[in-house]
């Protein structure tokens, strides 16, 4: 018998045991992080549970629809957000929420504040959800720097994000967590209700063949990002054409670059001059994920067992 790939399939390294052992690392830490976490992966198991059951529920379509028993339907995205605030207010370790569904920022009252800011959009991939293709929650976290929390707080440069991940509700639910020391996945096992390490250190390969863009708005790019992607279909060196994909979830396209390499953009062009994707919750968590995954290699010494 294989005695190593035995105790692969039954010493199940779950994301809490996983972010704990990263935590003991730190003799400082109090076990916040940690049960911020928990409420992260809370709502993140809600939202595939909620995504998975979607049609059967009636949770697609618009806000606003009544029931056959007259309640009030919400949208998916609508709910994803609702229970994403609660879960994350009722942690008792945030201070300020973002979300992408949210027009103001959230101020938790002081009895139940803690030290983090989380940035976050609940269920992107909005065009997806009716149509049960891969949709994704994007998260990202700050700590307050203001004893009395200011919008200042989510003001910070995505390199300062302490940490950033998404969950994918796609053929499988998966969970990307860096907290600065590499990435990892983490696939949600539905019998067991965990998140179970599948894919450690997971690093961009250096070269890939799939580029990812919505080349339908190609009217309105800028000259240069027109000859870029020009050249990944006629390469001028002689290399094999790129192939195409583009899901128009950006969890879904981000999370194939990360596994298969390649590129993904999504450009400013005439018709959105600052770009469609939104830098906070959006692209800085992505920024974190890609550059930790590239620098992980300096950082697996110290990671321990
Ligand atoms: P959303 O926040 O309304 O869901 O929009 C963001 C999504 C991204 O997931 C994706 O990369 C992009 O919008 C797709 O846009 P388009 O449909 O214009 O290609
Ligand atoms: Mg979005």
């Amino acid at each position: 018998m294989d005695h190593a790939a035995d105790a692969h399939r039954t010493d199940l390294m779950t994301i809490t045991r996983f972010v704990l052992n990263e935590q003991s690392r730190h003799p400082e830490s109090k076990g916040d992080f940690t049960i911020l976490l928990s409420h992260i992966v809370l709502g993140c198991k809600f939202v595939c549970s909620a995504v998975n059951k979607a049609g059967l529920a009636k949770l697609i379509g618009l806000a606003g629809e009544t029931n056959i028993q007259g309640e009030e339907q919400k949208k998916l995205d609508v709910l994803s957000n609702e229970v994403f605030v609660k879960a994350l207010i009722s942690s008792g370790r945030t201070c300020i929420l973002v979300s992408e569904e949210d027009e103001e920022a959230t101020f938790v009252s002081p009895s139940l504040r803690g030290k983090y800011c989380v940035v976050f959009d609940p269920l992107d991939g909005s065009s997806n959800i009716d149509c049960g293709v891969s949709i994704g929650t994007i998260f990202g976290i700050y700590m307050v720097k203001n004893s009395e929390p200011t919008i200042e707080d989510v003001l910070q440069p995505g390199k300062d994000m302490l940490a950033a991940g998404y969950c994918m509700y796609g053929s499988s639910c998966m969970l990307v967590l860096s907290t600065g020391n590499g990435v990892n996945g983490f696939t949600l096992d539905p019998s067991l209700g965990e998140f179970i390490l599948t894919h450690s250190d997971i690093k961009i390969p250096r070269k890939g063949k799939i580029y990812s863009v919505n080349e339908g708005n190609a009217k309105n790019w800028d000259e240069p990002t027109a000859k870029y992607v020009e050249n990944c279909k006629f390469p001028k060196d002689g290399s094999p054409p790129k192939s195409l994909r583009y899901v128009g979830s950006m969890v879904a396209d981000v999370h194939r670059t990360m596994l298969y390499g390649g590129i993904f953009l999504y450009p400013a062009d005439k018709k959105s001059p600052n770009g469609k994707l939104r830098v906070l919750y959006e692209v800085f968590p992505y920024v974190v994920l890609g550059g930790t995954s590239r620098r992980s290699g300096f950082h697996r010494q110290a990671q321990g067992p």
